[in-house]
């Protein structure tokens, strides 16, 4: 049996636009066959990276379509393999019927991701860029589109092999010390390995930053709105949508299920969270839209708990809500103090015991620019977008994996001075790291990453 590391030597093919009817649609080949599929539906010999304008038909001569057709040959197409691009009328049954002769001329229908899997097989591209061909056709922000492009054209892949070279060579270092073993030790407390080390460390940890931000990127930020009941917390959704998502009334207890919206804030793609306010209340309905609210805490990268600016100091989680501070996550929590158009103040923002607090109104609008700032400071957004690249949780996880190996690695290097160790540890940091691009990879791995693409990537 054929797995997913196998390049399947037979010819795959789909319809590579989305389905529905528009202008053009693409039936995509790729294998040895192409070519000869190409030539048997256009009746024409197909030249490389040639447009033809031909007429489509099936073997018996009955018409399909009539469009462009282009050859790619391999290995400079996107899969590495002979490409065959039909481009033609844009309906589901031209696609359907285009498809289906393309198949009983003799390819198979492509399973999900299959181009994206091969062009990564045939090294056309590393697994963070085949990634990236995801990410960017899922984006949702123009920050995102911006950011896989980047990591697309091999940004981040280029980040990470600088770490991967760096350990490297610091490898090497180590082992040859070894092959002196009466000189190792003299070797490795010259402090240039420990020097070595904490560069790599440096070096990973930004790069981890980095990474985090642009997991941000990809999946967008996800900011829960929880706080006294008629503070202004559907009023602030509103707002920052820019639609009448919630119901606004100066009833408190109005909002009980939970309302999302997906928003762009100045390039950074933010999910924003409305729910019930946090009050005792007998009413079991009130009740269960509290558990909600409370449900949704562990998700959120940031909670903004809102209060109405009126309500007296001491303004901390613990006073404010005694009942459900145990609950909310206070390293990712800010105070929103609303309606500062009743107090007469300026808007303002500060951090009192460790607790961030931004005053401000949602009805005049003062301060909502604070807010913004501060999400974005918050998560460390946006400092050099022009830097910026998406990339995913996996990745995250392969680099702190390594840098865990660092940091072993350095212990055993300074308290047991013991160099094989260490190597040891830049080993596994190396197979690490070699998972973000492909380098070492598994089918479990590459069954995770493509299956979830769609058919025709
Ligand atoms: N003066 C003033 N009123 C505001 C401000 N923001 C919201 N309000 C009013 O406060 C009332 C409650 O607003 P909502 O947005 O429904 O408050 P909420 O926190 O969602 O309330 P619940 O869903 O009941 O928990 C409404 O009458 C709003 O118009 C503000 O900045 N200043
Ligand atoms: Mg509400």
């Amino acid at each position: 049996m054929s797995t997913l590391s196998d390049l399947e030597g037979d010819t795959i093919a789909a319809v590579a636009t989305p389905p529905g009817r528009g202008g053009i649609g693409i039936v995509r080949v790729s294998g040895a066959e192409a070519r000869n599929i190409g030539a048997r539906l256009t009746r024409r010999t197909l030249e490389p990276r040639r447009a033809h304008h031909c007429a489509f038909g099936s073997a018996d001569g009955a018409p399909i379509d009539d469009g462009i057709a282009i050859f790619f040959p391999g290995p400079g197409s996107f899969t590495g393999e002979d490409v065959v691009e039909l481009q033609g009328h844009g309906g589901p049954l031209v696609m359907d019927l285009l498809l289906a002769e393309v198949v009983s001329a003799g390819a198979r229908l492509a399973r999900p991701g299959e181009f994206s899997l091969r062009a990564f097989l045939n090294g056309r591209m590393d697994l963070a860029q085949a990634e990236a061909v995801a990410d960017l056709i899922d984006a949702s922000s123009q920050a995102a589109v911006r950011g896989a492009a980047r990591s697309l054209r091999g940004e981040f892949s280029r980040r990470v092999e600088e770490v991967v070279e760096l350990q490297f060579d610091l490898r090497s270092y180590v082992e040859a010390a070894m092959d002196f073993p009466d000189e190792e030790i003299d070797f490795l407390s010259d402090g240039q390995v420990l020097g070595r080390v904490d560069a790599l460390i440096e070096k990973l940890d930004s790069l981890i930053e980095n990474t985090e931000q642009g997991v941000i990127l990809r999946e967008g930020l996800s900011v829960l709105l929880l706080g006294q009941v008629n503070a202004g917390k559907s009023s602030l959704l509103n707002l920052l949508a820019q639609e009448d998502a919630a119901i606004v009334n100066e009833l408190p207890g109005t909002t009980r299920d939970v309302v999302e919206r997906h928003i762009d804030l100045d390039g950074l793609p933010v999910k924003i969270i409305d729910t019930a306010g946090l009050r005792e209340s007998p009413d079991v309905v009130e009740q269960e839209g509290i558990r909600r609210a409370l449900a949704r805490c562990d998700e959120a990268q940031r909670v903004l708990v809102m209060i109405d600016a009126r309500t007296v100091e001491p303004w901390t989680l613990d006073a404010l809500f005694p009942r459900y501070a145990a609950a909310l996550p206070a390293d990712r929590t800010t105070l929103i103090r609303n309606k500062i158009d009743l107090t007469d103040e300026a808007p303002a923002t500060w951090t009192c015991e460790g607790l961030p607090i931004v005053s401000l109104s949602v009805l005049t609008g003062a301060g909502v620019e604070l807010l913004r700032e501060h999400l974005a400071t918050a998560v460390g957004f946006g400092e050099h977008p022009e830097q910026m690249f998406v990339a995913r949780r996996r990745h995250v996880e392969a680099l702190k994996g390594a840098l865990a190996e660092l940091h072993a690695g350095r212990e055993r290097l300074t308290v047991d001075a013991a160099g094989e160790l260490l190597a040891e540890n830049l080993r596994a940091a190396n197979d690490q790291l070699a998972q973000i691009t492909g380098a070492v990879s598994t089918e479990e791995l590459l069954g995770r990453i493509f299956q979830s693409f769609c058919i025709g990537k």
